[in-house]
């Protein structure tokens, strides 16, 4: 049974379900496996994540033909580094068995009209230092059971959003942000590698329904249903571009200083984001 939240504009459901209800129940031989992901689940939500799923190592067909037209269709720009090692990208090394991957959740920022912007990740300490250390205690309890841990963030040889979708934490949307049961679009994803074998989630579900806020308000007009081109996105334009901008890329840029939150303000599942409440610096609101 799911719980449907009435969504503005026209996408639909986003399945809310309590995380608790969602798990499978393990018996028998895999009640150590249940232990220790009790123990995980506690350790993150004590330590700042939203939810937490197991997944098997493997990219599904469709993925990882996805992924191979966006570099055949030179959507990744100058990014070379996507490029390089793609096998390395679509498979696991041997030892690993389950990878548990987490989301975590940030504020949005409001910034006064007219003013330059940049994106509400880049708010505060580097997210990768911040969540590297709060995996750690997670990584120990793995390594005290006799397991093998190795932590990942925003690490580009992991497809993340294709494993947080199969491990259950929310679903892909047309602006192929994984839009999270608990927070929207606004969570970081990570996780951990382990040759434990833990039993695997279910994938996540929901959809955006008829909505497409996103692709129609765009200012590079970058996504469309195949996804996302970084040559024409804004945050592609202001963080990862290494040359001099042309006054074409100058002016799809805009007020964006580095990075860019349309389409995940825009998202009707953004109302799921953390309240605004604590003032930040430079008179921008959180
Ligand atoms: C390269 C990169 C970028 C590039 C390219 C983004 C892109 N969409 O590919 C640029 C610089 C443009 C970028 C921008 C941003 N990024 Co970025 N980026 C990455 C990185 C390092 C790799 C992504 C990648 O492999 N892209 C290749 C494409 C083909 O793969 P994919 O988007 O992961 O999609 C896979 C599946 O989701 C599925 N899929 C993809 N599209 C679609 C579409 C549909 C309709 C369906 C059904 C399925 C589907 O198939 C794909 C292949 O397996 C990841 C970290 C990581 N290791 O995953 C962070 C990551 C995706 N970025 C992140 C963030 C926060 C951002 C920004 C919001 C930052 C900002 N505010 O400026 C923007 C958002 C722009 C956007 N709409 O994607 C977060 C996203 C969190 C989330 N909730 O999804 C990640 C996961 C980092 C992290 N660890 O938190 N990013
Ligand atoms: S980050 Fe900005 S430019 Fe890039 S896809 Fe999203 S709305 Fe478009
Ligand atoms: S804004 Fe984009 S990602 Fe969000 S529900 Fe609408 S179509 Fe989906």
């Amino acid at each position: 049974m799911t719980d449907a939240i009435p969504l503005p504009g026209r996408a639909r459901v986003l399945d809310v379900i309590p995380v608790k209800r969602r798990r499978r129940r393990w018996s028998g031989s895999s009640g150590k496996a249940a232990d220790i992901r009790e123990r995980l689940e506690e350790l993150a939500f004590r330590n700042g994540f939203s939810d937490l799923g197991v997944v098997a190592p493997e990219i599904p067909r469709e993925d990882r033909e996805r992924f191979r037209r966006w570099l055949a269709q030179g959507r990744h720009g100058e990014m070379e580094y996507m490029a390089r090692r793609v096998e390395h990208r679509l498979e696991f090394e041997d030892w690993v068995k389950s990878l548990i991957v987490l989301t975590r959740p940030y504020p949005p920022l409001r910034f006064p009209k007219g003013k330059k912007r940049y994106a509400a990740y880049a708010e505060g300490e580097d997210y990768h230092k911040t969540i590297r250390r709060a995996l750690l205690p997670l990584a120990e309890e793995i390594r005290a059971a006799g397991g093998r841990a190795r932590r990942f963030v925003d690490t580009s040889s992991v497809l993340e959003r294709s494993l947080a979708a199969r491990a259950g934490l929310g679903f892909i949307g047309r602006s192929t942000m994984l839009l999270s049961r608990t927070h929207g679009p606004y969570v970081f994803l990570c996780g951990i590698k382990t040759d434990l074998v833990l039993p695997p989630d279910s994938p996540g579900t929901g959809t955006c329904g008829e909505c497409r806020r996103c692709i129609e308000t765009c200012p590079g007009n970058a996504l469309d249903e195949e996804g996302l081109d970084s040559r024409k996105c804004v945050s592609y334009l202001t963080i990862e571009l290494k040359r001099p901008r042309t006054l074409e890329e100058e002016r799809l840029v805009g007020e964006w200083e580095f990075g860019c939150d349309v389409c995940i303000e825009v998202c009707p599942y953004a109302k799921f984001a953390l309240p605004p409440v604590v003032p930040r610096r430079r008179g921008v609101e959180r």
